[in-house]
Parts: structure tokens; C-alpha cells; sequence
């Protein structure tokens, strides 16, 4: 069954920038700006937030899907929000190089918007899946690749956009791009701020998996019930340790195993998934 609720937002064109819904045990999240490519407003990034927050509390959500309504997933930071808008003149479009323009500290809306959201989602206590349906560029292309498991439609496409506009990867993008694809690549996307189409980024790693447009979300949502049913705590320090494993000595991997399976070994889940198995039958899981 689905259900679904929006937060209390202010009205206009931005009235629900956040669709939240759910089926079964899955938090669907849909970015929901098709107007201006789902951009992330100060606005949408509360309320994304705010929604995995819930969802993080919530003992029912035992995964999170998310995506982004229309034909993009996200372009990134809305240039136009007043917090960081530059001034320049509107007419002609130029910087007025004489005038000293008025500094908005981007750092500052990173620091207040950026690093809390892109720390809640590395650290949900559920999987999160990601299914990019349009072009992902700049910050939404790094929220993106910040998900446990990310499907892309064919038609999506991966932009470092910063580069363009004299910015560095942000959201996480400079520690997540060499991870997944390695330094070379990280510069070549990042330094000349190229499309990287789904088939593409999936052969080169950064996601896990490119399919048809027409079967993003049957597929996405598969996924994410198939996940959902799992053993959840383990799921996620299987997260923690792979990530950790990045800059962990290998004896001290093995240890970081053996002290997550000590702990894992005296959960129920373990508990129900060896008897299931040894008794032949399906595991209920249940911790969370
Ligand atoms: O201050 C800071 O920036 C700090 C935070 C940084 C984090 C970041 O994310 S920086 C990167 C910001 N994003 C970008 O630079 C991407 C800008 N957008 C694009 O390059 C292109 O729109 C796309 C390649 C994503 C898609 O191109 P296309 O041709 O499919 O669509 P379009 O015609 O460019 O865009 C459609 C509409 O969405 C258009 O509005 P209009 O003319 O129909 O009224 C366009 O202005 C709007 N739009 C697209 N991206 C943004 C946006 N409006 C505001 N902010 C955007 N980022």
C-alpha cells in the first residue's frame, strides 16, 4: 500500500518542493521543482533534511528511495535563490566590475545546508537508493552519488557542473569522486565539467546500474523492497566498514570485521537468519 503527505511548506510555484510517499516499508523522497530542474532552494534542502530525519526515526522505514519529478533528478544549487544570487545587471548580464558587489559566503550556505544534509543521508540508519531520472548536475549529482545504491535512467547524465561557475565539487563530491572512480577520472569530470551519460558512469563505476527510462522506478523500487526486507543493521555497517576500509590498514579492516560481527552476532537478525536457514524456511528480520 502507498500513502503519501507533504510537509507544511510556503506556497507558490515551491508549495511541495519535497513528495513524500511511502510503500510498505520504503520512504519514497521525490525532489519536486520540475520548473527550474528540481534545483535545490534553501527550502528543498530543509525539508530534505527534515524527510530523512523522519525517516531515519521512524522504526517502520527500513529503506529510503529517492528521485526527482519531471525530466531531470537535480541541477544542482538554484543559482537564483537570494541567498547566494550574485549581483550583477540584469539587463546587459554582466558584473559590474567597478562596483564592489555585496559577498554572499557560499561556504556559509555549505556549513548550514550542504554538510548536515550530506552527513544525514552517509549516515541513515537504512539503505538509501538513489534513482536519477534526468540529468543530475553540480550538488545533485553529488547528493546522488551519496547513496548506498544509485540507478540511473539511460537518458540521465552525471555533471561536475562547479568547475563552470569557479566553484570546487562540493557535497561531498571531491571525497566521493575519487572513491568511485579513481583520481584520473575524479579530475577529467571534475576540471572539464562534462556530461557523463548513465551507460557511461555505470561502466566506469560511479553507479551501480543504467536501465531503461521506462523501468527506473519498477526497477529502483525493487530494489529498495528487496533491501528493505533485509537485515537492516548489518546493511548499514556494511556501509560503515567499507567506507572506513578506505583508510584502514588491512590488519586493521580485519578488525573493524571482527568487531562489527561480535556485535552482529548477538542481534536477532543473525539470530533469525541462521535458524530460517538451518530450519528451512524464510527469515523475518526485524532489527533496525
Ligand atoms: O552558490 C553556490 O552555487 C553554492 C552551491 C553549489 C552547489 C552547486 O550545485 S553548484 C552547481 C549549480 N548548478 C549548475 O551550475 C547547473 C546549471 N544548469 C545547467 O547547466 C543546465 O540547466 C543543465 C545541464 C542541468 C540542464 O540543461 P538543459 O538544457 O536540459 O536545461 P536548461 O534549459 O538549462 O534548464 C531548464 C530550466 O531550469 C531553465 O529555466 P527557464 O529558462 O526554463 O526558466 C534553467 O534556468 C533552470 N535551471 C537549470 N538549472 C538551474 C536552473 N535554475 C536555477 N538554478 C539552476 N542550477
Amino acid at each position: 500500500m502507498s500513502t503519501a503527505h507533504t510537509p507544511a511548506a510556503a506556497g507558490g510555484a515551491d508549495e511541495a518542493p519535497l513528495l513524500i510517499s511511502t510503500e510498505g516499508a520504503v520512504r519514497v523522497l521525490t525532489l519536486n521543482r520540475p520548473q527550474a530542474l528540481n534545483a535545490f532552494t534553501t527550502g528543498l534542502l530543509s525539508q530534505l533534511r527534515i524527510a530523512l530525519d523522519e525517516a531515519a526515526t521512524d522504526a517502520n522505514v527500513r529503506a529510503v528511495l529517492i528521485t526527482g519529478s519531471g525530466r531531470a533528478f537535480c541541477a544542482g544549487q538554484d543559482l537564483s535563490d537570494p541567498h547566494i544570487k550574485p549581483e550583477f545587471d540584469e539587463h546587459t548580464g554582466e558584473v559590474d566590475v567597478h562596483r564592489k558587489p555585496k559577498a554572499k559566503d557560499i561556504g556559509n550556505l555549505l556549513d548550514h545546508y550542504y554538510i548536515p544534509l550530506a552527513l544525514r543521508l552517509r549516515s541513515m540508519p537504512v539503505p538509501t537508493i538513489c534513482a536519477v531520472n534526468g540529468v543530475a548536475a553540480g550538488a545533485g549529482a553529488n547528493f546522488a552519488l551519496g547513496c548506498d545504491l544509485v540507478l540511473a535512467g539511460q537518458s540521465a547524465s552525471f555533471i561536475q557542473a562547479f568547475s563552470k561557475i569557479g566553484l570546487v565539487p562540493d557535497c561531498g563530491g571531491t571525497w566521493l569522486l575519487t572513491r568511485l572512480v579513481g583520481r584520473a577520472r575524479a579530475l577529467q569530470l571534475a576540471l572539464l565539467g562534462d556530461k557523463l551519460p548513465a551507460e557511461q558512469a555505470q561502466q566506469w563505476g560511479l553507479i551501480a546500474r543504467c536501465v531503461a527510462d521506462a523501468d527506473l522506478m519498477s526497477e529502483a523500487m525493487v530494489v529498495a523492497q528487496k533491501l528493505s526486507k533485509m537485515p537492516t543493521r548489518a546493511l548499514v555497517q556494511t556501509r560503515q566498514a567499507l567506507d572506513a576500509s578506505m583508510d584502514l590498514e588491512f590488519e586493521d579492516a580485519l578488525k573493524l570485521e571482527a568487531r562489527m560481527q561480535s556485535q552482529l552476532g548477538y542481534a536477532h537478525d543473525y539470530l533469525e537468519g541462521a535458524a530460517a536457514f538451518l530450519s528451512k524456511r524464510p527469515p523475518v528480520f526485524k532489527d533496525r
